[in-house]
């Protein structure tokens, strides 16, 4: 259950979390048009509070929009400014944030011309996505039944709320089977994504991550790219099939929500020793010392309360 706060932003105010209602008739509820971002805040050494790359969650969030044709009401600043003040009014130090646009009631059917373009930023507690213990000893995944999506079917770089069915879908299968995660492979086989995180392999010190084609461009991910090449380790962005994940010596998901997740086991066989491998194991730490502004060299990645 998603821990209650105060406040809520809905359409520019801030009103009472019970307050925060919409209509049956709300459009995007019917058609599933509508587009949201995913946000971590942290908190840091120094007692400080910050925002994890919210210029370029927001940047996102303003071009998922504009693929899914939906006018945000908002300037991006007015955005950002609430996202924190939002943290701010709950007392939260450390929290997600969910900023959400979607299509208001007005008329039915899949041309909504007129209906309201609506805005709400909500913000709880949230934990490790696939568990605490799958962040320090890794996650059991599952090659999931379901293709990820064809680029001309949904837009897959834009973070649209309908694209989500695809991901419960597999999400559910996997966790019916018994496994933590699904890994979603492309219409044509390859290696994508998994339901709400990117992925990575290594394999003797060569590190791989699928191409942009057709997966979210992971904010996360484009952290961890930066990461890597800054300690002078070897990246490619390149196709990869499933059994070269069966032979990788490490895997780990990045993703907001997920942050970095070891993967140690992918259908059923184990992945390197069983257990998160050194690189993993850096990246993640790098990561989170990053995220809780311990790190000058990525400072501009930080945006304090
Ligand atoms: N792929 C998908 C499909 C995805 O949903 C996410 C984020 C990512 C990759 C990683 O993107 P980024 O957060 O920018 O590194 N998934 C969000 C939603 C999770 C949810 O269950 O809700 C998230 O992590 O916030």
């Amino acid at each position: 259950m998603v821990q209650k706060v105060d406040s809520i932003w809905m359409d520019g105010e801030f009103i009472r979390w019970d307050e925060a209602k919409v209509h049956i008739l709300t459009h995007t509820l019917h058609y599933g048009l509508g587009v949201f971002e995913g946000i971590r805040c942290y908190l840091c050494h120094d007692g400080r509070s910050e925002v994890f790359r919210l210029k370029e969650h927001i940047d996102r969030l303003f071009d998922s929009a504009l693929i899914a044709e939906l006018e945000i009401p908002f300037s991006p600043e007015e955005i950002m400014d609430a996202c924190k003040e939002i943290l701010r009014l709950n007392g939260l130090k450390e929290g997600y944030i969910r900023p959400l646009v979607f299509i208001g009631d007005g008329v039915m059917g899949v041309h909504p011309q007129d209906n309201p373009i609506r805005v709400v930023i909500v913000t709880w507690e949230w934990g490790a996505y696939l568990g605490e213990e799958a962040l320090q000893q890794g996650t059991r995944v599952k090659t999931s039944s379901y293709t990820r999506h064809h680029v001309n079917v949904m837009m897959t770089k834009a973070k649209i709320c309908g694209n989500y069915v695809n991901s419960v879908f597999a999400k559910r299968e996997a966790v019916r089977l018994g496994y933590d995660e699904a890994l979603m492979l492309d219409t044509d086989g390859y290696v994508s994504e998994a339901t709400g995180e990117n992925i990575f392999m290594v394999k003797n010190g060569l590190i791989k991550t699928p191409p942009l084609s057709s997966i979210l461009a992971g904010i996360t991910r484009d952290s961890i790219i930066t990461i890597l090449k800054d300690k002078g380790l070897e990246l490619v962005e390149q196709r990869f099939t499933r059994d070269e994940l069966y032979t990788a010596d490490e895997v780990f998901f990045t993703g907001t929500a997920a942050e970095v997740t070891p993967v140690r086991e992918i259908d059923d066989r184990a992945i390197g020793a069983g257990r998160p491998g050194p690189i993993t194991k850096e990246i993640q730490t790098t990561f989170f010392r990053a995220a809780r502004g311990e790190l000058e060299q990525y400072s501009r990645w930080v945006s304090y309360l």
